[in-house]
């Protein structure tokens, strides 16, 4: 049983009801009782594509899948939500990244993690931060120090976990 982390997001076709509904999807890749999701919040697209806002969180459970089994999962979701894949960065309905596999550090053609994102971005780091203040990410660097003031008040909570 491992550990994991997944950052949601979501900009099409109310993105708040698309968070839900992939909630739901998650838990039955969890061990029972281990689910938890953090807040809700609408963040500035990144990128140069014009797009609406994103609504992004993250989850993290225990399972019993293999990496590569998870991001199948993963995607399956994604797909069963209407994601199509039009452009790199553009808008989607939904987007599930799988952030972190335990303390596992893990570099194949398909699957990148920790992903290449965390560090920078905001909608992903304060998130993290407040399913667990203390995570330590698997390169030794704790949660709160990749965290500015900017990036707090770049964010809007929208739905409290919870
Ligand atoms: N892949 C490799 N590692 C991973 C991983 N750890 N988790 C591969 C998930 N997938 C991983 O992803 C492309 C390929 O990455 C997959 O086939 C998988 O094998 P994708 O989801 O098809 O493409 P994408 O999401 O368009 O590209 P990318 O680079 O993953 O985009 P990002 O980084 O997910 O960014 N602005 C805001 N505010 N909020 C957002 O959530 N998201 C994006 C997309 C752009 N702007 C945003 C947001
Ligand atoms: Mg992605």
């Amino acid at each position: 049983m491992t550990g994991v982390y997944v950052a949601l997001g979501a900009n099409l076709d109310s993105p708040e009801r698309q968070l839900d509904s992939a909630c739901l999807a998650l838990q039955q890749l969890a061990q029972q009782g281990s689910f938890r999701v953090s807040s809700y919040y609408r963040s500035v697209p990144m990128g140069d594509v014009p797009q609406p806002d994103y609504v992004n969180a993250v989850a993290c459970f225990e399972t019993e899948l293999a990496p590569l089994e998870l991001l199948d999962a993963l995607q399956a979701i994604e797909l069963q939500q209407g994601r199509q894949r039009l452009v790199r960065w553009g808008p989607r309905t939904l987007d599930l990244d799988l952030l972190l596999y335990g303390d596992e550090q893990i570099q194949t053609p398909r699957l990148t993690v920790p992903h290449y994102g965390i560090k920078s971005r905001e909608f992903v780091l304060i998130p993290l931060e407040e399913l667990n203040p203390s995570l330590v990410l698997p390169c030794g660097t704790g949660i709160a120090t990749l965290i500015t003031d900017a990036m707090r008040q770049s964010l809007q909570l929208l739905h409290p976990s919870g």
